[in-house]
């Protein structure tokens, strides 16, 4: 018997996979949990039925969430990570020369089972400087004090628990949380199949920010494939550095030139 798993995008679209295997399906306290794997995009993370990464194209969306914002300032040494429990955003953050990341996830499950079945991604916590708590992003960026040169957004999309994380409020507790120059980046989903979402997000950190990125990738396996990610400072931006670590999708004429479609900037005007 075949079976497919995938994600309903729209009430009309869905992306469905073959899976060669089942490796994982279960309920954690918040969601449901899926781990599949499939010939032709190996191993695949769903979460509540919509897909979180696959061992084909994570390296997208990893890489210019991480790089374009920690490129943007002259020596990054201590991150946050809100969400991004499998550990792929971590492991890209890494390749800089940061001393501190601290990932905050709100489901230890999705963190043992990257461990368990997705190392391409999660071998990121071995490493000594990223330090995992296991609490609501939303209650700590509320009570912490210290402060981060860039605070990266690594959240499902923003319909139900992680609906939060693109509130006023927690944009304005996470300004609290950086330095100066700091750099708050996050995935703001798709403009084209969901343009409210990146909208939200965007006028909501508007509120807090001076200055306001707006960038592109496509990831071929997410809704509408341009996805969205904003980056917001209240600094002074910098050149971006030159970089001595390898990448497979960012590089400097990306970093420059990243596609900003004329329907996305008719989102913001
Ligand atoms: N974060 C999820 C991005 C949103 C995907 N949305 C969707 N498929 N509807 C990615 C987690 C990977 N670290």
């Amino acid at each position: 018997m075949e079976e497919w798993y995938g994600e309903k995008q729209t009430n009309d679209v869905m992306l469905s996979f073959k899976a060669s295997k089942l490796l994982y399906s279960g309920k954690s306290k918040y969601q449901d949990i899926k781990i599949i794997e499939n010939e032709t995009y190996g191993r695949i993370l769903l979460l509540d039925g919509t897909i979180q990464l696959t061992e084909k194209d994570e390296f997208i969306y990893h890489e210019v969430l991480a790089h374009i914002p920690l490129m943007s300032l002259n020596d990054p040494k201590k991150v946050l990570i809100i969400g991004g429990g499998d550990g792929g955003l971590a492991r890209e953050v890494l390749k800089h020369n940061v001393t501190n990341v601290d990932l905050v996830e709100i489901d230890e499950q999705v963190v043992n089972l990257s461990k368990n079945y997705l190392p391409f991604v999660s071998s990121s916590f071995k490493d000594q400087r990223v330090k995992v708590h296991i609490k609501d992003g939303a209650e700590f960026v509320k009570s912490k004090k210290g402060k981060y040169d860039v605070i990266l957004i690594d959240s499902t999309d923003p319909v139900g628990a992680a609906s939060v994380l693109f509130t006023s409020e927690f944009y304005k507790n996470a300004k609290n949380l950086l330095k100066v120059n700091g750099i708050l980046g996050s995935q703001t989903g798709s403009p084209f199949m969901f343009p409210e979402h990146f909208k939200m997000a965007y006028e909501n950190m508007k509120i807090y920010f001076k200055t306001l990125k707006v960038y592109t990738a496509p990831i071929p396996t997410y809704p509408g494939t341009i996805w969205s990610f904003t980056f917001a400072t209240n600094g002074d931006l910098k050149r971006k550095r030159s970089r001595n670590f390898r990448t497979l999708f960012y590089n400097e004429e990306y970093h420059d030139n990243n596609i900003n479609p004329e329907f996305l900037k008719d989102l913001i005007h």
